[in-house]
């Protein structure tokens, strides 16, 4: 079912009626109880937020931002109290917030969908029909956030070099990815917690890929469980996995074979967070939400240094490593691709390990800082590759992903030798500015693009697409001046510092 949570109801209820009950931690959440009181310290995210909803309903507040089977893996058997019967519920009667109202405004004021021209736009309406949570979370990146700056600045540095009179009358901008049919050399990459952004969450995507051709990466962390983004499959659509590997590796042995008994066609082992970044913009929401120093007053243990994803963060595995690749091809057929590869050094060793493909990627600058993008390190992967005769394979794909706006950047990024590109943000803010519609609008742009560029290119198929049409001399320059990127510095949010409380 939909209710990806569990909390509930029942014969608890009068249990939960009493303030000691209430004190002790039982929640329940989509019609199920759980006694949670043990778990108050251990829980990442504070002991304060699980009782503000001790005996009520904490469904909404729960949903968003865990994964769905996270009670249901984590909380011993016996601490699952049972079901409750909605109907002998008091309701609570759920007061409108002001965050609510503006939404409300926002929403109606959105412009009508034809409107959007560019996928720069849907982040500036993103930004104004979520939660200020859910935008912090999204669009922080760590420490300076120079990174995520460099990932579209990097693109700008490289320029085409066009062919002309190649008769472009049909141009053909589809491919394979892990030889699975793409209608786009784009595939919609994971980004975790849709629901933050809009009720349905990543679902939306599936919904849009399936009727337009698209791949789905599906992530760990999504919103929305993983059976219910594959029960929503139709068109025989095709969908990769990405992973973060359990400290309990049975767990992600269950995970990952569960995904290609689904009929899964890649796995993405996320390789560049054993811990997560900094993102300042998130932790400082998080500061928000827990109304400044009370906490530490009453002596309560609250990690306040945490934003939504840190709190979540602490299940993945630290000590994954090269050894651990075998494992990996001992439990799955399913090609592997190591996403977060930022070095020639660490591509030839993956080549060695045997798996089928790398993501070139900073994680969207939500991880290292001054980490270089993609598109750099594609230059220095490739020509390391073949120095050595490992590339070009067609065993062996190479994808890059952060920063990615524009058909044109796909394009850069397939002449220099990306199999396809990983677009994470662009559709998570086209899914939480309209919905399904909105990605089914930003994928049109997409090809839009592609059309009029590959025609003004003089590239007719994807094969055309060859590094003699860039000139990327200047990518590994990182002082030289580059354009202003004039849509995107509009979108983007400066950090900002703390303040007093004056
Ligand atoms: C990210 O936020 O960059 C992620 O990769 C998702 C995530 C969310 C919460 C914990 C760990 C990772």
């Amino acid at each position: 079912s939909a209710r990806c949570l569990p909390l509930l109801f029942s014969p608890v209820l009068r249990l939960l009626n009493t303030a000691a009950e209430i004190a002790a931690g039982l929640l329940y959440m989509a019609s199920k109880v759980y006694d949670v009181t043990e778990f108050l310290d251990e829980h990442p995210g504070g002991s304060k937020i699980i009782l503000k909803y001790a005996g009520r309903d904490a469904t909404e507040a729960y949903e968003p931002i865990h994964p769905p089977d996270a009670i249901t893996t984590n909380l011993p058997l016996h601490k699952h109290l049972g079901p409750i019967d909605v109907a002998t519920v008091a309701k609570v009667v759920k007061e409108v917030t002001e965050e609510e109202k503006k939404i409300q405004l926002a929403v109606a004021a959105r412009p009508p969908l034809e409107n959007v021209l560019n996928l720069h736009e849907f982040e500036i309406i993103a930004k104004a029909v979520i939660p200020e949570k859910a935008w912090a979370y999204y669009s922080s990146a760590s420490d300076d956030e120079i990174t995520i700056r460099e990932n579209r600045a990097a693109y700008q540095r490289v320029w085409f070099r066009p062919r002309i009179l190649r008769d472009v009358t049909t141009v053909d901008w589809s491919t394979t990815i892990l030889g699975q049919k793409s209608s786009l050399p784009v595939y919609i990459s994971a980004t975790a917690l849709g629901k933050l952004g809009h009720p349905e969450g990543e679902i939306t995507l599936t919904r849009a890929a399936a009727k337009n051709g698209v791949i789905q990466m599906i992530a760990t962390l999504a919103s929305c469980s993983f059976d219910d983004i594959i029960n929503a499959q139709s068109n025989n659509q095709t969908f990769f996995v990405q992973l973060y590997v359990n400290r309990d590796r049975q767990i992600t042995k269950k995970y990952v074979q569960h995904a290609e008994k689904r009929g899964v066609k890649g796995l993405f082992i996320t390789v560049d967070a054993p811990q997560l970044g900094r993102r300042e913009k998130d932790m400082r929401m998080k500061q928000v939400d827990d109304s400044a120093g009370a906490e530490v007053q009453k002596g309560q243990k609250v990690q306040k240094d945490q934003g939504v994803a840190r709190a979540i963060s602490s299940f993945i595995d630290p000590s994954l490593s090269w050894k651990d690749i075998p494992w990996f091809r001992s439990i799955t057929k399913m090609p592997i691709i190591l996403k977060g590869i930022s070095t020639a050094e660490d591509a030839i060793l993956a080549y060695e390990a045997g798996v089928q493909g790398i993501v070139l990627s900073n994680h969207g600058g939500r991880q290292l800082d001054t980490a270089r993008s993609g598109i750099e390190i594609l230059v220095e992967v490739t020509a390391a590759l073949k120095a050595r005769g490992y590339w070009p394979d067609p065993k062996f794909e190479i994808f890059v992903d952060g920063g990615v706006r524009r058909a044109s950047d796909v394009l850069k990024a397939l002449c220099l030798g990306a199999k396809a590109v990983g677009v994470g943000r662009a559709f998570l803010y086209s899914f939480c500015a309209y919905g399904e519609a909105g990605v089914e609008r930003a994928i049109q742009i997409f090809r839009d693009e592609f059309e009029m560029n590959m025609r003004l290119l003089g590239a007719r198929t994807v094969d055309d697409l060859v590094p003699e049409m860039v000139d990327a001399s200047a990518l590994n320059q990182h002082i030289v001046p580059v354009p202003t990127d004039h849509l995107f510095d509009q979108t983007y949010q400066p950090m900002q510092i703390t303040k007093l409380k004056l």
